[in-house]
């Protein structure tokens, strides 16, 4: 039965149909909303505003140098201690063979993302960005989380602005937008306190801004937090954004607990999913995209999260390992053609993009970046 006093809705609807932006109070509503229509129809709304009838996906690869981490998160399923039989580090040939063989299947991203391995230098994750381009000169390096970066200012006894500036000149182009989890520090202490701070992850994102970066955010949901995390979630994002306007995409990561030390909850339900892609368009105005992860997801839900607020359905992601450790069902990687007819058949028009949101065109002698693609956030 409806919770939510249905004034408030009423209210809530003038303000999106109006742009106008909604406050905490209303994300606290939208969340006790069970209308799942209502909520698609307000994201959909806003999410035509922003990006046309265009749905992006691009082609790329994860890559993972190292599981070991001095980090125990309380969700994490990858993480291995250095004593583990499972723990790995790539060395120079394994991360210059990933180069080549994304580079041969065309790929414009390599995401990297790790563990925090206390024995080894800086200069080994400046290392695995230039061992990449050295292979594959033109790959967007999209590279190490707020997180890692806080641990290797720790490791090299650098501030973070330094840091960050370390990784440019080897060439990196972007930060993803993971470590962010939840920011309360109800959930926060509770699921993985030992890591770079909610004040931490925001100043490294503030700093990469600054220095000219792009980058993403996530929010890791359906574990144990509540509506209110949620919502000071998204509203910490949306006022970073209006102070830097450095986020392209936001995140929202489905929890997956297998294998992890919370693996007695069960997964987001569909109903979750689709209702948090949506109130996470309706309250990230300042955001161009949105984006299903179809990893996480599954391909089915982020298939309909394209009508439920998100524009962007990640790429074809080869060789990914935190969600597939945690029990992902989804395959390993997608090709382009199965991308391109699951957003058709939900009436977008599929555009391959790259890291930046640049038009990708392909021929025979490879693919060239076109313009910008152009996005129209709501003004405030
Ligand atoms: O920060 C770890 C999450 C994140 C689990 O920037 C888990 O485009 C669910 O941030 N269940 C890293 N989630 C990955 C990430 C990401 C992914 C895709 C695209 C982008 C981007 C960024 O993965 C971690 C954590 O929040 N994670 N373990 C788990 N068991």
């Amino acid at each position: 039965m409806e919770k939510v006093d249905g004034g408030h809705l009423k209210a809530i609807e003038e303000k999106v149909r109006s742009g106008q932006r909604l406050s905490f109070e209303d994300g606290l509503a939208l969340e006790e909303c069970r209308d799942l229509f209502f909520l698609g129809e307000m994201a959909d709304l806003v999410r035509t505003r922003i990006n046309g009838n265009f749905a992006y996906y691009n082609v790329n690869t994860h890559l993972n140098p190292t599981n070991v981490c001095v980090y125990k998160c309380d969700f994490c399923a990858f993480r291995a201690d250095l004593d583990d039989p499972r723990a790995y580090v790539m060395n120079e040939v394994q991360v210059r063979q990933r180069a080549k063989d994304a580079h041969e299947k065309g790929a414009t991203e390599m995401h990297i993302v790790g563990g925090l391995h206390h024995k080894l230098p800086f200069g080994y994750y400046t290392d695995v960005i230039r061992w990449i381009l050295a292979e594959a000169p033109e790959m967007h390096i999209k590279a190490y989380t707020a997180v890692e970066v806080e641990f290797f200012a720790k490791i090299a006894r650098k501030s973070i602005r330094e840091v960050i500036e370390d990784l440019v000149a080897s060439g990196l182009g972007s930060l993803p937008g993971g470590g962010a989890e939840i920011f309360h520090p109800e959930v926060r202490e509770a699921i993985c306190g030992a890591k770079a701070s909610t004040d931490t992850w925001l100043e490294v994102h503030r700093t990469a801004h600054q220095l000219g970066l792009k980058s993403n955010c996530t929010m890791l949901y359906g574990h144990i937090d509540k509506p209110l995390h949620r919502i000071d979630h998204l509203v910490r994002l949306r006022e970073l954004q209006d102070e830097t306007g450095g986020f392209q995409t936001f995140i929202p990561l489905a929890f997956h607990p297998d294998n992890s030390r919370m693996d007695e909850l069960p997964k987001p339900s569909g109903f979750m999913d689709l209702k948090t892609i949506a109130i996470s368009r309706l309250m990230l105005d300042n955001i161009p995209h949105i984006k299903a992860y179809w990893v996480m997801l599954g391909i089915k839900t982020a298939q309909v999260a394209l009508a439920f607020g998100a524009d962007d359905i990640d790429g074809t992601v080869v060789h990914e390992k935190i969600y597939h450790d945690a029990g992902a069902e989804t395959p390993q990687e997608m090709c382009v053609a199965d991308l391109e007819r699951l957003i058709r058949e939900t009436g977008r028009i599929p555009i391959e993009r790259d890291t930046l949101y640049h038009r990708i065109e392909r021929g025979i002698d490879g693919w060239k970046q076109r313009e910008k693609i152009e996005t129209h956030p709501v003004s405030v």
